[in-house]
């Protein structure tokens, strides 16, 4: 059992979320000493209607038949998606993402092998979705209660801050974490976005797709989180994906310019704050 909910006192609002078809959607490359321990914390997790999806990209370490493994040893609850080469992180997402929803996963939930994104939010993530009707959830660094592992260096901070306030000023998507990769989507939004139209690769797919969301009206939410340093194995951050992110916003700006300007639609909650709001969720 993971995170911080006591054994045999399941509250109301964890049970609601166990009967929930989310479809984790784990993008891997060379992960194989971290997907089992991640793995088997997400199975552990009281949500019965949780599934995992691994999009691998033929991972020279073996990742891939690790996967499998898990498949075999969880029917039903683990998938693999196996692609021919390393490919990037977008464009996993968008074969992953797509596959879930297919596959009839209510919400999906992006999320990294590396062990920076703890298991233990996956139920909060859940919940306020749940509670608020948001199309989207952020698992987020930069709202109050929300910060980064003591690890990190104070370059590796700074260039982090900095990157989501140039974002956060050129797009004003009224997101503090514009660059977060821990989000839960509702089935519908990955729908209406149509992820075959979406040009970013890398780490700047997870900006291009909370803008169009944000841009279609979708309501949001950030939820704070600790995103933890990687435990094992190495980073896949290159100087092309960091040269994609410093263009990135003013591509997408320019590409709106007949559209108009972002709906901003974005509200910030703690756990404390969370209120239902009800009705029907059809986005955009
Ligand atoms: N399938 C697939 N997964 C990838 C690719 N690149 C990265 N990943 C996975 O995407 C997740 C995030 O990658 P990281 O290397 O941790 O990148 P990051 O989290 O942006 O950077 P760090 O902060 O340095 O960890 C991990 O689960 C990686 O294994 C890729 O080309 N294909
Ligand atoms: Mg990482």
């Amino acid at each position: 059992m993971v995170g911080a909910v006591p054994e045999g006192s399941t509250p109301a609002w964890l049970a609601a979320c166990g009967d929930v078809a989310v479809t984790v959607v784990m993008p891997t490359y060379n992960e194989a000493e971290s997907l089992p321990r991640i793995a088997g914390q997400l199975l552990d997790l009281p949500l019965a209607g949780l599934r995992l999806l691994v999009v691998d990209d033929n991972s020279p370490d073996g990742t891939g038949r690790i996967a499998d493994e898990l498949a075999e040893r969880h029917p039903g609850r683990v998938g693999v998606l196996h692609r021919t080469a390393k490919d990037g992180l977008g464009r996993a997402y968008v074969a992953g993402l797509t596959l879930a929803v297919e596959q009839g996963a209510e919400y999906v939930l992006q999320m990294d092998a590396d062990g920076s994104h703890a298991v233990s939010y996956v139920p909060q993530l859940i919940g306020s979705a749940l509670a608020t009707g948001a199309g989207f959830v952020v698992g987020s660094r930069y709202v109050p209660g929300g910060r980064l592992a003591s690890e990190w260096a104070p370059h590796r901070r700074l260039l982090s801050r900095w990157a989501n306030r140039y974002v956060g000023a050129v797009l004003r998507t009224g997101l503090r974490d514009v660059t977060a990769g821990f989000v839960l989507w509702h089935a519908d939004v990955v729908r209406a976005l149509r992820l075959d139209h979406v040009r970013s690769n890398g780490y700047c797919f997870q900006v291009e797709l909370k803008y169009a969301a944000v841009r279609a009206g979708c309501p949001a939410v950030e939820i704070p989180i600790r995103f933890e340093e990687r435990r094992e194995g190495a980073s896949k951050m290159s100087a092309g994906v960091q040269f994609e992110a410093a263009v990135l916003p003013w591509r997408l700006l320019l590409g709106d310019l007949k559209g108009g300007r972002a709906a901003r639609r974005v509200d910030v909650i703690g756990p404390a704050q969370r209120r239902r709001a009800g009705a029907g969720r059809r986005w955009p």
